[in-house]
């Protein structure tokens, strides 16, 4: 009997391991990342990309960087009263089994003061930060100002 509980112990035990294991292989992708590249030298510029999160629990979107700009802020773009405005976004949360766009005109990264000249086609990894202390890396590529 003794014998018993314990294989079931055990069993339940390898249960609770594999059900993290599962848990810790799920994570969030970027993908389609790109940066637009501004029509004159700037000082600043604006990454998109999809953000899909394929598993069951939802996450936030803290923070992001890039070891090619000083710094990166999430940011959304609001028209208010015909003018649009851009808001720093503090935690940008993607629904389990969802996604969240970056686009022109909404959401995006805002990428300061580049470390050296961006260049078209130039690919440039960019860093996201979960509330969970995940990261996300994925690689942006830099496309033509007019690109949509
Ligand atoms: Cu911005």
């Amino acid at each position: 009997m003794q014998t018993r509980r314990s294989l079931v112990c055990l069993a339940l035990l390898f249960a609770a391991a594999s059900l993290a294991r599962a848990d810790d292989t799920c994570a969030p992708v970027v993908e389609s990342g790109w940066i637009r590249q501004p029509p004159m030298a700037m000082p600043m510029m604006a990454g998109f990309a999809e953000v899909r999160n394929p598993c069951d629990t939802p996450v936030a979107i803290v923070a992001a960087g890039s070891p090619a700009f000083a710094s990166v802020e999430l940011h959304e773009t609001r028209k208010v009263d015909g003018v649009s405005r851009m808001r720093h976004v503090e935690s940008l949360s993607v629904p389990a089994r969802g996604r969240v766009s970056l686009a022109p005109g909404g959401l995006h990264l805002m990428l300061m003061r580049p470390q050296a000249e961006v260049e078209l086609g130039q690919r440039i990894a960019i860093e996201l930060e979960l509330a969970d202390g995940r990261k996300l890396r994925a690689q942006f590529e830099v496309r033509r100002p007019d690109a949509l």
